[in-house]
């Protein structure tokens, strides 16, 4: 039976730069992304954005501070799990990006963003997520590099 796997995406901005990082291991591993993974039982999807960020950059933010950015649904062929992430953005943390064992961080220009070496969905909603539009995708992959149906609206 398909299951829904909760997930949280979050992009630490700065002026005009976004923090990102190189996923060193697991899922997605040699591409950069925001920070994240799955939401455990008994926090809310803030908090284990919250707690993600953290575990993964050292970066504090308040789950209240994120602000709700989009919604974007994952199929893979021949899979039956479905990804559903949550994604959010926060101009307020604390501390400074270090490397942790999942991830290396490091801030990058809104113009100069490395989509060659990211999800290929990324370069289709990035524009929506700097213009602060919220919203919603529905991606269909075979594989990780292709991806064979979608949908994507703004939901503001
Ligand atoms: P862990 O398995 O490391 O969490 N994620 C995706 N992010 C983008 N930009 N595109 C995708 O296209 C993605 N699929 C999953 C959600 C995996 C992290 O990767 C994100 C999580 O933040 C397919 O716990």
């Amino acid at each position: 039976m398909a299951q829904t796997r909760l997930m949280t995406l979050v992009f630490v901005r700065e002026d005009a730069r976004v923090l990102l990082g190189l996923k060193k291991r697991g899922f997605g591993v040699g591409r950069w992304n925001g920070f994240g993974g799955k939401v455990q039982s008994g926090e809310t999807i803030e908090e284990g954005a919250a707690r993600e960020l953290l575990e993964e950059s050292t970066l504090r933010v308040a789950p209240s501070d994120l602000k709700r950015a989009g919604i974007l649904r994952f199929e893979f062929v021949g899979k039956s799990d479905l990804l559903e992430v949550h994604v959010f953005t926060s101009c307020k943390f604390e501390g400074v990006p270090t490397e942790t064992e999942g991830m290396r961080p490091a801030w990058f220009a809104q113009e100069a963003i490395p989509f060659d070496q990211m999800w290929p969905d990324d370069v289709l909603w990035y524009p929506m997520l700097f213009s602060g539009d919220t919203f919603n995708g529905y991606f269909k992959f075979e594989g990780h590099d292709k991806i064979l149906d979608y949908t994507l609206t703004v939901a503001n």
